[in-house]
């Protein structure tokens, strides 16, 4: 991914959501498909347990426009935060084409946040892929609640450095959900260039240039985290 097909003239980019449990996640993606023209999207497909808590992934295909004479196909997936869930994790980012960081913004998540964007790192580099080089947003999520760190405390905390683009939103309201999903869009499509050029099939979707990492700031300044033996998940046969 990003998936060109040149004879249907389409383009398929698939779009990661990650961050800590019960940050937002699930909620973005409720949003967009709620809100979302019913001939644009496709069905939500979601894997909770009982507590609404994803236990497996949620899946949101749409369709959002032309691009360059090309149909944009988004894949919007979601990972389930809970840290015993690391494999899922890891099967849901394989070919992603962007990433959404949720930061949950309630004070007392930092350690949580950190530790998620540490995670992310570590299994984007288990599949060869190289952090600082994937199309990137981080969405401060929460902020109508009343006890949020400041965005410049976050952002402080989290060390995100100031190339990644950042936005505010309230996923439960909605607010800054569709600009959240915009920005990724138009990074992911910024790197894939003119499709017309693209051999057929997949190709990965990089960044030129190597931004400031966040990943490796989170990874100084963090303690382990221990993360529990996973409990069984359904297996996905990919590829
Ligand atoms: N007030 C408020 N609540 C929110 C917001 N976003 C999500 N929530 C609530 O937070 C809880 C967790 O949201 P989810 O979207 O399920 O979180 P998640 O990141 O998908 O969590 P996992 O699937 O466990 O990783 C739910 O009760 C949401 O309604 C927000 O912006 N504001
Ligand atoms: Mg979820």
């Amino acid at each position: 991914m990003p998936l060109v097909h040149h004879a249907k003239r389409e383009i398929h980019v698939k779009v990661v959501y990650y961050g800590p449990g019960l940050g937002g996640k699930t909620t973005n993606l409720e949003h967009i498909h709620r809100h979302s023209a019913p001939d644009r999207r496709g069905k939500l497909v979601s894997l909770m347990t009982e507590a609404e808590r994803t236990l497996f992934f949620d899946l949101l295909p749409m369709e959002i426009g032309v691009f360059r004479g090309y149909r944009v196909r988004l894949h919007l997936c979601t990972v389930p935060g809970q840290m015993a869930h690391d494999r899922t994790r890891q099967l849901v980012l394989r070919h992603v084409d962007g990433v959404v960081f949720v930061v949950d913004s309630q004070r007392g998540r930092e350690e949580s946040n950190v530790a998620s964007i540490r995670n992310l790192a570590e299994n984007l580099r288990r599949q060869g892929d190289d952090p600082d080089r994937i199309p990137l947003v981080v969405q401060y999520n929460k902020r109508d609640l009343p006890d949020v760190l400041s965005i410049e405390e976050l952002r402080e905390a989290l060390a995100v450095p100031p190339d990644v683009e950042q936005l505010e939103a309230s996923a439960a309201t909605g607010a800054g959900v569709f600009e959240t999903l915009k920005a990724i869009t138009k990074a992911c499509l910024k790197v894939l260039g003119d499709p017309a050029t693209i051999p057929e099939g997949r190709s990965p979707s990089i960044v030129p240039g190597r931004r400031a990492s966040m990943y490796r700031a989170a990874e100084a300044t963090t303690p382990e985290v221990s993360i529990p033996k996973a409990p069984a998940v359904p297996r996905l046969d990919d590829d």
